[in-house]
């Protein structure tokens, strides 16, 4: 055995590895068959397992991270045993207050196992929004009092970490967390991929709608590749990205962002790019957008049902109105199309509305495989976007 750039190679040339088949076994022997959670690219491997094989009883994709907090804490309720939360370490921010107000010792004391993908990872190269909680990831957990081991990438190493978990959250009814590093997991492929019957591509209607916009106009676009998309469109048709704020990270606040500009400046028309996933993270702030009613609002769902920066998984997305949603909370209008042609015939009626505007795009899932990744910093982004602004 000869080791490689931080990894095991056996004489048979195989990467060490976790099999999620033997992961998910394993915690089942050890009694965790309950999971919740919000998918992260980390550990799409074993969200895929989980899909293939657990019935929708058993794995529960949450709204957000907190709320996945929630769940597990309620099926321990009433079930007595533990249940597993899986996130990326971007989602630590979401699960504070219930893990300080709700699972503490020193609240309820409920036992929690946490699986927490670590993007940014010192050492790693990772892309901006993950560098600082990479960083502050193991912190974190220490601050909150949690226990916590980094997985190992050794089946058998990997198995009595899971039974020393276990037995330290048996012992104590205290939360314990398994991090997670990049490569921890063997590829698995979805064998049960929910398809939609979309047929208009994320990026084609992204395109559609940023082609349709005023001069003044500006975007503020969420998390994942619907930033990126964007962000390539532009470089394409050689513009600037002034008129865009890529909301890199803080998944779910784009529209929030977007209010916040929008308020202050009504005379330009702002647009939020979210995604289904984004939006239904932290759904209350469409109730705040109704309440605020700017009229120069247009917020754009590109709704695929899915996670799909992350690996595909599930949203709800398709299942709920998400229209239906806007309209009772209050937004002065809200339309849905799937095709080209819709959307060009709504975006010519939206520039005759007050908003808050409503739009929904329903895509198909996937991307471009050779998709970039923004060439500008955040701070240059912001930079730039605050000059726009200015003009
Ligand atoms: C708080 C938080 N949790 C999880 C993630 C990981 N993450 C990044 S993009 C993404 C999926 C976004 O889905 P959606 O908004 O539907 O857009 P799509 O990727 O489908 O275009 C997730 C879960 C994150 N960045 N932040």
């Amino acid at each position: 055995m000869h080791v490689y750039q931080g990894y095991y190679y056996f004489d048979s040339g195989r990467v060490n590895m976790i099999r999620p088949q033997y992961f998910i076994e394993t915690l089942a022997a050890h009694g965790i068959d309950f999971f919740a959670g919000v998918p992260d690219s980390l550990l799409k491997n074993v969200c895929a397992y989980l899909s293939d094989n657990l019935d929708e009883k058993h794995n529960i994709i949450a709204a957000n991270e907190g709320g996945a907090i929630g769940i597990a804490s309620g099926y321990h309720l009433a079930t007595g045993k533990i249940g597993c939360v899986y996130m990326q370490n971007s989602g630590e921010g979401n699960i504070i207050n219930p893990l300080a107000s709700l699972t503490d010792k020193e609240v309820y004391n409920i036992p929690v196992l946490l699986l927490i993908g670590w993007r940014g990872r010192p050492g790693v190269h990772d892309e901006p929004q993950h560098v600082k909680q990479g960083k502050v990831t193991l912190s974190l957990l220490d601050t909150m009092g949690i226990a916590y081991d980094v997985l190992s990438k050794e089946e058998e190493k990997a198995g009595q970490q899971i039974a020393e978990a276990v037995s330290r959250m048996k012992a104590t009814n205290e939360v314990y967390a398994l991090v997670i590093e990049k490569d921890t997991f063997e590829t698995y492929t979805l064998q049960t991929e929910r398809q939609n019957s979309l047929t208009l591509s994320r990026e084609e209607a992204i395109q559609t709608v940023a082609a349709e916009l005023d001069e003044k106009d500006l975007i503020v676009s969420t998390t994942g590749m619907i930033s990126r998309e964007l962000f390539e469109y532009r470089t394409e048709k050689g513009q600037g990205h002034e008129r865009d704020f890529l909301t890199v990270g803080s998944m779910g606040h784009a529209s929030q962002i977007a209010l916040g500009i929008a308020l202050e400046k009504p005379d330009r028309r702002v647009w939020c790019f979210d995604g289904d996933g984004a939006v239904i993270m932290h759904m209350g702030g469409m109730a705040i957008i109704a309440e605020k009613a700017p009229k120069n609002f247009v917020h754009v769902v590109f709704n695929n049902g899915a996670h799909d920066s992350v690996g595909g998984q599930p949203t709800v997305g398709l299942d709920i109105d998400l229209c239906a949603v806007a309209k009772a909370v209050g937004y002065r209008t809200s339309f849905s199309g799937d095709n080209r042609e819709d959307l060009l015939a709504m975006l010519s009626r939206i520039k005759e509305l007050d908003g808050p505007v409503f739009m929904q795009v329903c895509v198909k899932k996937g991307n471009r495989k050779d998709l970039g990744r923004p060439t500008t910093s955040p701070i240059q982004n912001k930079v730039a976007l605050m000059g726009f602004l200015k003009d």
